[in-house]
Protein backbone atom coordinates (compact mmCIF):
# COMPACT_ATOMS: atom_id res chain seq x y z
CA UNK A 1 0.00 0.00 0.00
CA UNK A 2 1.21 3.43 -0.57
CA UNK A 3 1.55 6.29 1.82
CA UNK A 4 -0.75 8.15 -0.18
CA UNK A 5 -3.38 6.23 0.12
CA UNK A 6 -3.69 7.12 3.59
CA UNK A 7 -7.78 8.58 4.74
CA UNK A 8 -6.08 12.15 6.57
CA UNK A 9 -4.40 12.50 9.85
CA UNK A 10 -6.98 14.76 11.81
CA UNK A 11 -4.93 17.03 14.43
CA UNK A 12 -7.23 18.24 16.86
CA UNK A 13 -7.32 21.14 18.96
CA UNK A 14 -8.72 22.00 22.69
CA UNK A 15 -9.90 24.78 24.51
CA UNK A 16 -8.43 28.14 24.72
CA UNK A 17 -5.56 27.11 21.96
CA UNK A 18 -7.14 29.78 19.75
CA UNK A 19 -5.31 32.11 21.91
CA UNK A 20 -1.75 30.82 21.25
CA UNK A 21 1.15 33.13 20.49
CA UNK A 22 -0.48 36.10 23.19
CA UNK A 23 -0.14 35.38 27.03
CA UNK A 24 2.35 33.05 28.69
CA UNK A 25 4.83 32.55 25.57
CA UNK A 26 6.97 31.58 28.35
CA UNK A 27 4.72 28.91 28.41
CA UNK A 28 3.21 27.74 25.40
CA UNK A 29 5.76 29.55 23.07
CA UNK A 30 4.88 32.10 20.40
CA UNK A 31 3.68 30.29 17.99
CA UNK A 32 -0.19 30.88 16.86
CA UNK A 33 -2.46 28.47 16.54
CA UNK A 34 -2.56 29.32 12.77
CA UNK A 35 1.78 29.03 12.86
CA UNK A 36 0.88 25.45 14.15
CA UNK A 37 -1.26 24.59 12.02
CA UNK A 38 0.98 25.82 9.05
CA UNK A 39 3.85 23.17 10.90
CA UNK A 40 1.39 20.66 10.74
CA UNK A 41 0.52 21.33 6.58
CA UNK A 42 4.06 21.48 5.98
CA UNK A 43 4.86 18.30 7.85
CA UNK A 44 1.51 16.26 6.10
CA UNK A 45 3.00 17.09 3.09
CA UNK A 46 6.36 16.39 3.07
CA UNK A 47 4.85 12.65 4.77
CA UNK A 48 2.63 13.26 1.24
CA UNK A 49 -0.47 12.93 3.40
CA UNK A 50 -4.11 14.91 3.82
CA UNK A 51 -4.38 16.46 7.05
CA UNK A 52 -7.64 17.79 8.68
CA UNK A 53 -6.64 20.50 11.15
CA UNK A 54 -9.32 21.64 13.99
CA UNK A 55 -9.92 23.73 16.91
CA UNK A 56 -12.80 23.75 19.38
CA UNK A 57 -13.44 25.70 22.63
CA UNK A 58 -16.46 22.74 23.43
CA UNK A 59 -16.12 19.24 24.79
CA UNK A 60 -18.88 17.97 22.81
CA UNK A 61 -17.76 19.40 19.87
CA UNK A 62 -14.63 17.70 20.23
CA UNK A 63 -16.04 14.24 21.16
CA UNK A 64 -17.70 14.66 17.52
CA UNK A 65 -14.61 15.71 15.65
CA UNK A 66 -13.08 12.42 17.19
CA UNK A 67 -16.17 10.16 16.02
CA UNK A 68 -15.31 12.35 12.57
CA UNK A 69 -11.79 11.62 12.48
CA UNK A 70 -12.58 8.32 13.45
CA UNK A 71 -15.04 7.39 10.34
CA UNK A 72 -13.07 9.76 7.83
CA UNK A 73 -9.17 9.62 9.41
CA UNK A 74 -6.73 7.28 9.63
CA UNK A 75 -5.12 8.52 12.84
CA UNK A 76 -5.07 11.06 15.23
CA UNK A 77 -3.19 13.78 16.90
CA UNK A 78 -4.88 15.68 19.43
CA UNK A 79 -3.73 18.44 22.07
CA UNK A 80 -7.42 18.28 24.49
CA UNK A 81 -5.89 21.67 26.23
CA UNK A 82 -7.63 21.32 29.77
CA UNK A 83 -10.02 18.59 28.75
CA UNK A 84 -6.94 16.32 29.25
CA UNK A 85 -7.25 16.37 32.89
CA UNK A 86 -11.02 16.23 33.24
CA UNK A 87 -13.11 14.48 30.18
CA UNK A 88 -13.94 10.51 30.54
CA UNK A 89 -16.13 11.77 27.39
CA UNK A 90 -12.91 12.28 25.34
CA UNK A 91 -11.30 9.12 26.95
CA UNK A 92 -14.70 7.29 25.91
CA UNK A 93 -14.33 8.60 22.38
CA UNK A 94 -11.28 7.66 21.94
CA UNK A 95 -11.76 4.71 23.16
CA UNK A 96 -14.95 3.90 20.90
CA UNK A 97 -12.91 4.58 17.45
CA UNK A 98 -10.89 2.93 15.59
CA UNK A 99 -7.89 4.91 15.44
CA UNK A 100 -4.73 5.43 16.61
CA UNK A 101 -4.34 8.30 18.77
CA UNK A 102 -0.71 10.83 19.54
CA UNK A 103 -1.54 12.98 22.78
CA UNK A 104 0.55 16.14 21.87
CA UNK A 105 1.03 19.12 24.36
CA UNK A 106 2.99 22.28 23.99
CA UNK A 107 4.10 22.44 27.67
CA UNK A 108 4.99 19.63 29.94
CA UNK A 109 1.94 19.36 31.94
CA UNK A 110 3.42 16.87 34.82
CA UNK A 111 5.99 19.59 35.68
CA UNK A 112 3.53 22.21 36.67
CA UNK A 113 0.67 22.16 38.65
CA UNK A 114 -0.51 18.57 41.01
CA UNK A 115 -3.97 18.61 38.86
CA UNK A 116 -1.98 18.62 35.28
CA UNK A 117 -0.44 15.68 36.17
CA UNK A 118 -3.48 13.41 35.31
CA UNK A 119 -4.53 12.80 31.97
CA UNK A 120 -7.93 10.80 31.03
CA UNK A 121 -6.84 10.81 27.24
CA UNK A 122 -3.79 9.00 28.20
CA UNK A 123 -5.25 6.17 29.27
CA UNK A 124 -6.27 5.60 25.54
CA UNK A 125 -3.72 7.06 23.79
CA UNK A 126 -0.92 5.05 22.07
CA UNK A 127 1.61 7.93 22.47
CA UNK A 128 2.26 11.01 24.00
CA UNK A 129 4.41 14.03 23.06
CA UNK A 130 4.67 17.22 25.76
CA UNK A 131 7.13 19.95 26.24
CA UNK A 132 8.93 20.58 22.67
CA UNK A 133 6.42 23.02 21.64
CA UNK A 134 4.75 23.26 18.47
CA UNK A 135 7.45 20.74 17.35
CA UNK A 136 5.64 18.42 19.29
CA UNK A 137 3.13 18.57 16.58
CA UNK A 138 5.10 17.07 13.77
CA UNK A 139 6.33 14.54 16.21
CA UNK A 140 3.08 13.52 16.75
CA UNK A 141 2.02 13.54 13.29
CA UNK A 142 5.30 11.59 12.19
CA UNK A 143 3.94 8.54 14.86
CA UNK A 144 0.52 9.10 13.84
CA UNK A 145 1.44 8.39 9.65
CA UNK A 146 3.36 5.32 11.45
CA UNK A 147 1.06 4.12 13.15
CA UNK A 148 -1.41 4.66 10.56
CA UNK A 149 0.74 3.13 7.90
CA UNK A 150 1.54 -0.46 10.18
CA UNK A 151 -1.83 -1.11 10.61
CA UNK A 152 -2.94 -0.23 6.88
CA UNK A 153 0.28 -3.09 5.88
CA UNK A 154 -1.24 -5.06 8.92
CA UNK A 155 -4.53 -5.04 7.51
CA UNK A 156 -4.08 -5.72 3.85
O1 LIG B 1 0.67 22.27 27.12
C1 LIG B 1 -0.37 22.12 26.49
O2 LIG B 1 -0.42 22.03 25.27
C2 LIG B 1 -1.70 22.12 27.26
O3 LIG B 1 -2.55 21.15 26.66
C3 LIG B 1 -2.28 23.52 27.11
C4 LIG B 1 -3.55 23.74 27.94
C5 LIG B 1 -3.36 23.30 29.37
O4 LIG B 1 -4.59 23.37 30.08
C6 LIG B 1 -2.81 21.89 29.48
O5 LIG B 1 -2.59 21.57 30.84
C7 LIG B 1 -1.52 21.74 28.72
C8 LIG B 1 -3.94 25.22 27.91
C9 LIG B 1 -4.22 25.76 26.54
C10 LIG B 1 -4.50 27.23 26.64
O6 LIG B 1 -3.51 27.93 25.93
C11 LIG B 1 -3.36 29.25 26.14
C12 LIG B 1 -2.45 29.90 25.35
C13 LIG B 1 -2.21 31.23 25.52
C14 LIG B 1 -2.86 31.95 26.50
C15 LIG B 1 -3.77 31.29 27.30
C16 LIG B 1 -4.02 29.95 27.12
Amino acid sequence: MNISDLKPIFVLNGPNLNLLGGREPEIYGTSTLAGVKSLCLETARTLDVDLVFEQTNHEGALVELIHRAGAEGSAIVINPAAYTHTSIALLDAIKGVDAPTIEVHLSRPVARETFRAISYVSLAAAGAISGLGAYGYALGIQAAVHLAKARAKFKT
